[in-house]
C-alpha cells in the first residue's frame, strides 16, 4: 500500500490536506507529517480543518500552516486549486462535516488515508487504508521515514509522535502495539520530548472544562450491575459550566476507570440539534456494532454516531441497543 501511495503522491503537484470535522490529534499530526513529506518532495500543500484547531493542537503547526474552514464561502478555490484532495484519519466523504459539500464539488482527485475498520470506502477515485496500523500516523512514518532518512524534521517528528501519544490514550489503550512504541522510541531518539507533548495534549483543562467534568460524573448513570455507565450533557449543562463544545473532549475515557466497566457512553447536543453519541469498550463489547445500526462507525472498541431527536429520546435508543449488543458479546464470554 504504500509504494502505492508514494506513487499516488509523485504523480501530481497541489494537495490540499483535510481530516475529519472535529480534528485531534492523530488528523492533525498526520497531515502535518505528510505536508512535510509533501514538501520535502517539492510539491504544493494546504491544510485545511473544519470547524477550527483546537488550542491544545496548536503546537502542531508552529509554522502556521493550518486554515480553518471558512464557511461564509471564503474556500471556494477549493473547488479548482488541489489536483488531490486527501481525506488523512478517515475514510468517509461525511465525516468531513461542513467541507463535505466542497469535497464533493472539487475537480480534484479524491482520496483517502486511513486507519480506521471499514468496509471498502465509497466516494474516492484513490484510496489508501491499512486497519492494522495505530494511528494515521504511523503509515506517514512508514512512508516518510525510509523517504527522507532520518532524523525527520523536528516538527514532523513531534507531529507523528502526537498522532501516536493522541490515538492510544498516552498508550493506554489496547492498539498500544510493539511497532507503536518502537516508532514512539524512535522518535524520542529523533529529539521527540515525550513529556511536552503529554502536557500539550491532556494537561489543557480550563476550569470550566473541569467543572463540566464535576457536572457530568455527578450525573453518570450505571446499568447492567457497574459494566455500563452513560453520560449526558445538554446545551444547558454546558451554559451553567461555562463550557463549549470543545471542552467534552476526553470526557467520555472517564467511565473507562471504573472497576467492572465494559462499556462507557457520552451522549451530547450539538449545535445543529442532534445528539452526538461516543461509545468506548474495555474489550470484549463490539461498540462499533452498535454505531453502525445508527449510521455511525469507528472501531470495534471506540465508535461514534449521530441521532436525531432529544438527548433523552437518544440515551433510551442508546442505552437499549448497547444492553443488546454486551448480551451478544458477554454471554460467549
Ligand atoms: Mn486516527
Amino acid at each position: 500500500m504504500l509504494d502505492r501511495l508514494a506513487a499516488f503522491l509523485d504523480g501530481h503537484t497541489r494537495f490540499l490536506l483535510t481530516t475529519h470535522e472535529n480534528p485531534d490529534g492523530d488528523g492533525v499530526g498526520a497531515s502535518i507529517g505528510l505536508a512535510h513529506y509533501l514538501k520535502f518532495l517539492g510539491k504544493d500543500v494546504r491544510i485545511v480543518v473544519a470547524p477550527h484547531l483546537l488550542p491544545n493542537l496548536r503546537y502542531l503547526d508552529p509554522e502556521g500552516w493550518i486554515e480553518a474552514f471558512d464557511t461564509e464561502g471564503g474556500h471556494a478555490d477549493l473547488a479548482g486549486w488541489p489536483d488531490v484532495w486527501l481525506l488523512v484519519d478517515a475514510s468517509e466523504p461525511h465525516r468531513l462535516g461542513p467541507m463535505h459539500g466542497a469535497f464533493e464539488a472539487t475537480r480534484g482527485v479524491k482520496a483517502c488515508l486511513d486507519h480506521h475498520l471499514k468496509e471498502a470506502p465509497k466516494g474516492f477515485d484513490a484510496e489508501f487504508t491499512d486497519s492494522t496500523a495505530t494511528a494515521s500516523g504511523e503509515l506517514v512514518y512508514d512512508l516518510a521515514l525510509p523517504r527522507m532518512g532520518a532524523p525527520l524534521p523536528a516538527a514532523m517528528a513531534t507531529a507523528l509522535y502526537s498522532s501516536l501519544v493522541a490515538d492510544t490514550g498516552n498508550f493506554r489503550f489496547s492498539n498500544s502495539t510493539p511497532k507503536a512504541h518502537r516508532m514512539a522510541a524512535d522518535l524520542i531518539a529523533q529529539g521527540v520530548d515525550a513529556a511536552r507533548v503529554y502536557s500539550s495534549l491532556y494537561n489543557v483543562f480550563t476550569p470550566a472544562k473541569l467543572r463540566l467534568f464535576g457536572h457530568a460524573l455527578e450525573r453518570i448513570q450505571l446499568a447492567a450491575a457497574g459494566r455500563f455507565a452513560l453520560l449526558a450533557v445538554s446545551r444547558a449543562d454546558l451554559a451553567a459550566c461555562g463550557a463549549t463544545h470543545d471542552d467534552l473532549d476526553e470526557l467520555v475515557q472517564e467511565p473507562m476507570r471504573l472497576a467492572g466497566i465494559e462499556v462507557g457512553a457520552l451522549l451530547y447536543e450539538t449545535q445543529d440539534g442532534r445528539v452526538k453519541v461516543s461509545l468506548r469498550s474495555r474489550e470484549a463489547v463490539d461498540v462499533n456494532a452498535v454505531c453502525k445500526r445508527f449510521k455511525g462507525g469507528g472501531h470495534r472498541l471506540a465508535s461514534g454516531c449521530k441521532l436525531e431527536g432529544t438527548l433523552d429520546a437518544a440515551c433510551a435508543s442508546i442505552h437499549e441497543a448497547v444492553l443488546a449488543q454486551m448480551e451478544s458479546n458477554l454471554s460467549k464470554v
